[in-house]
C-alpha cells in the first residue's frame, strides 16, 4: 500500500454546449487525470478540473503543483497515512483541487487495496442521490428547453439557475419563464457566482419572492462582508456559500458572521478527506449543505455521488451531479447514467470507475 509514483496528465475534452455564468464560461473539459501508483500495482485515479475565475488555478499549475510539490511529498507514504499527505500538502497554501484529486486518488487506490467501495469506507449511508441539474445563461427560451429537456429525458426535478447577471432583469426574467414553464412542482434555486451587488441581490431576491426559490446561493462576493450580513439577515431564502467557503476555517467564518446559513462542498476542492470534516462540521453546527459542482466530468461526479451518498447529512438534498451531460465525450469505460432523477453510486472497488486507455490516449495534450 506504498504511494510509488504520482502522475498528472492533461487532457481536454470539448463541451457541446458550453456553460456560462456570472464568473466565467466553460468550452472545453481542459482537466488533469490525476494516477496514483502503488508498490503492489494498483492505481488510483481522480481528476482536477482548473477553475482560475475561482480558484486561481491553471491546468499548467495543476501540473506543475502535482508534478513538483505535491507528488515528492507523498511519495514513500502508506495510503493508511492520508493524514500526513494532507498535512504535507497543506504546507502549500491554495491549489484546492490540485490537492483534492490526489486526495481522492489515494482513497481510490485504498479502496481498490481493500477490494471495497470508497462510499462504504467513507459511511455507506445510501447508493445513489437524487440530481439537481444547473441551467447557465442564455435567453429565456434556451434555458427553459434546456430545463424541460433535461426533465422529460433524464426526470430530473431540480434546477440551479445561474444568476448575477447585469440588468438583474435579465436573470429575474429567467427564473419567472422557468417557473412558468415548469410549474410549482419543480425545485429551483439560484446562484449568482458573485456577480450582484448586495443591494443588488436583494433588489432581485424581493422581485422574484413569488417564485418559491429554495436557496440562492453566492449572490455577492465573500468581501462584501457587511452587505452578505444584511443580505442574509433580510432574505427568507436560505444563503449558500460556496466559493467563500473553501477551507473549514471560510466555512466557520461564513457560518459565524451570518453571511450565509448553508454550505456547498465540491469534492473537486476538498477531495474526500477535507469535504468529511466540512461535512461533520457543518452537522455540528445545525447547518444544511448541498453537494455542489465544479463542472465536474464523469471522473469528479463519480467521486461527488460517491461521497455524497455516504453520508445523511450529504444526501437529503438533490445533489449538483448533471453537468458531465453536456460534454461531447469522457474517459470512462462505462459512462455515467442518470435515471429517474437519479445517480447511482458506482459499484466495484474504489471509486468504481475504470479509465478507456484509447480514449485516454485521444485526449490528453501532453
Ligand atoms: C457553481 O456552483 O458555482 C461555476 C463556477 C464554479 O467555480 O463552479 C461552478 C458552479
Ligand atoms: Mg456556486
Amino acid at each position: 500500500m506504498k504511494i510509488v509514483a504520482v502522475e498528472a496528465i492533461p487532457f481536454a475534452i470539448p463541451y457541446r454546449k458550453p456553460l456560462r455564468f456570472a464568473s466565467g464560461e466553460v468550452h472545453t473539459a481542459d482537466h488533469v487525470l490525476v494516477r496514483v501508483h502503488t508498490d503492489d500495482g494498483i492505481v488510483g485515479v481522480a481528476e482536477a478540473p482548473p477553475r482560475p475565475y475561482t480558484y486561481g488555478e491553471t491546468q499548467e499549475s495543476i501540473l506543475a503543483v502535482v508534478g513538483t510539490v505535491f507528488a515528492p511529498e507523498v511519495t514513500g507514504l502508506s495510503l493508511l497515512e492520508r493524514e500526513v499527505a494532507r498535512a504535507r500538502m497543506d504546507r502549500t497554501i491554495g491549489n484546492p483541487t490540485a490537492k483534492a484529486a490526489l486526495d481522492m486518488a489515494c482513497w481510490d487506490a485504498l479502496g481498490r487495496s481493500l477490494d471495497l467501495p470508497v462510499t462504504q469506507l467513507l459511511g455507506g449511508f445510501t447508493d445513489r442521490m437524487r440530481v439537481s441539474h444547473m441551467v447557465g445563461f442564455a435567453t429565456d427560451e434556451a434555458m427553459v428547453a434546456e430545463a424541460e429537456h433535461v426533465r422529460d429525458t433524464y426526470g430530473i426535478t431540480t434546477f440551479k439557475v445561474k444568476v448575477g447577471r447585469r440588468p438583474i432583469s435579465l436573470d429575474v426574467g429567467a427564473c419567472r419563464a422557468l417557473r412558468t414553464a415548469l410549474g410549482p412542482d419543480v425545485e429551483l434555486y439560484v446562484d449568482g457566482n458573485r456577480g450582484w451587488t448586495p443591494s443588488e441581490a436583494a433588489r432581485a431576491l424581493a422581485a422574484m419572492a413569488d417564485l418559491d426559490l429554495t436557496l440562492s446561493e453566492e449572490l455577492c462576493p465573500a468581501d462584501d462582508v457587511v452587505g452578505r450580513r444584511w443580505l442574509t439577515a433580510q432574505t427568507p431564502v436560505p444563503t449558500v456559500a460556496d466559493e467563500s467557503a473553501v477551507t473549514p476555517g471560510q466555512v466557520t467564518r461564513e457560518l459565524l458572521d451570518g453571511a450565509a446559513t448553508m454550505i456547498s462542498i465540491k469534492t473537486a476542492r476538498t477531495g474526500f478527506s477535507t469535504s468529511q470534516r466540512i461535512l461533520h462540521q457543518c452537522e455540528g453546527m445545525g447547518a444544511e449543505i448541498v453537494m455542489g459542482n465544479q463542472i465536474d466530468g464523469q471522473i469528479g461526479t463519480a467521486c461527488s455521488v460517491a461521497f455524497g451518498a455516504a453520508h445523511r447529512h450529504s444526501s437529503r438534498r438533490a445533489g449538483e451531479l448533471s453537468n458531465f451531460l453536456d460534454m461531447s465525450d469522457d474517459l470512462l469505460t462505462e459512462p455515467l447514467e442518470i435515471h429517474g432523477g437519479e445517480l447511482a453510486v458506482r459499484p466495484g472497488p474504489g471509486i468504481g470507475i475504470e479509465i478507456d486507455p484509447d480514449k485516454l490516449a485521444h485526449y490528453r495534450t501532453d
